[in-house]
């Protein structure tokens, strides 16, 4: 990787010929967990900017696309959620969005690294406001362990992973998908942060063909995200009923005025793919 000072280069695991530079102000904060490497740095332009094991997380500048998709999309399709589950999420994007929902009775997020959450209510308050929720339960354990110990418990299972490699490397394996499956309610759906159609097209697909005997429906959404690799990034739907590809309700307006980026029209939009890989995953 090049060295220029002042600028952070992204190591990501699979574009080892690509890589995304941030022009950084100063680094926050630092610390090696048990689990990976943690930094948060304050850029000239992104605002603040988690990275773990190299590799950017969010920053303040467009974290809301991927988190407002990830939470609103399912929100909107589920005929009736009230227990979510959100695997992963340490930083509390996923969070913050889903306590805007007073339907919703239960919302446990299950983080393996207690590192990144408390840097994140420390360094990312943007993020992380909502893990005070009253109805927010944090557990700091292996979700692969964590799903096998709650049976039918949850309308939807919010994966926000970081990539295949590490410490998330178990949460893109058919056994995860089986025990996700069983810690669902009839009717209910899990979403897992699944890559970009450009980078990772071979991943995605061989993922797909490994889980596709397990879910009646699987769908694949693209989100916009500039600072992700090739400026976008795909969520999985595994449904064991529900079509999330069509909204059955809007957010109420004062939901949807805290949005910037989910609307109706984006959803639907979302389930759209460029046909080279709509062609590839046979969806
Ligand atoms: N390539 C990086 C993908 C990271 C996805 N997870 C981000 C976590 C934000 N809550």
């Amino acid at each position: 990787m090049p060295e220029f000072p002042g600028w952070f280069f992204e190591k990501t695991p699979f574009e080892k010929g690509t890589s995304l530079g941030v022009k950084i102000r100063s680094k926050v904060v630092e610390e090696k967990t048990p689990f990976q490497f943690i930094e948060v740095y304050d850029t000239e332009d992104l605002g603040r900017m988690l990275v773990l094991d190299g590799v950017i997380q969010l920053t303040e500048f467009d974290e809301f696309s991927y988190h407002e998709m990830f939470v609103h999309v399912p929100m909107m399709s589920h005929p009736d959620p009230k227990s979510v589950l959100v695997v992963g999420g340490g930083d509390g994007g996923m969070v913050r969005e889903l306590v805007k929902y007073s339907c919703l009775e239960r919302i446990d997020m299950c983080e393996i690294d207690g590192g990144v959450v408390e840097l994140s209510k420390r360094y990312l308050p943007f993020t992380s406001s909502g893990l005070s929720d009253p109805r927010v339960r944090v557990f700091l354990e292996d979700g692969a362990v964590f799903i096998g110990n709650h049976p039918g418990e949850y309308d939807l299972i919010l994966v926000d992973s970081s990539d295949p490699i590490g410490p998330a490397e178990v949460l893109y394996k058919r056994p995860f998908y089986e025990g996700i499956k069983s810690a669902l309610k009839p009717g209910g759906a899990a979403l897992c942060q699944c890559e970009t159609i450009f980078f990772y097209l071979p991943l995605i697909k061989s993922f797909i063909q490994a889980i596709n005997d397990l879910y009646p429906v699987l769908q694949y959404m693209n989100t916009l995200v500039p600072t992700y690799p090739s400026g976008m990034i795909g969520q999985l739907v595994c449904s064991l009923g529900p079509d999330f590809s069509q909204p059955i309700r809007e957010p109420a307006p004062d939901i949807q005025e805290t949005l910037r980026y989910y609307t109706p029209q984006v959803h639907r939009a979302a389930f759209h793919l460029p046909c080279f890989a709509a062609r590839e995953l046979a969806l």
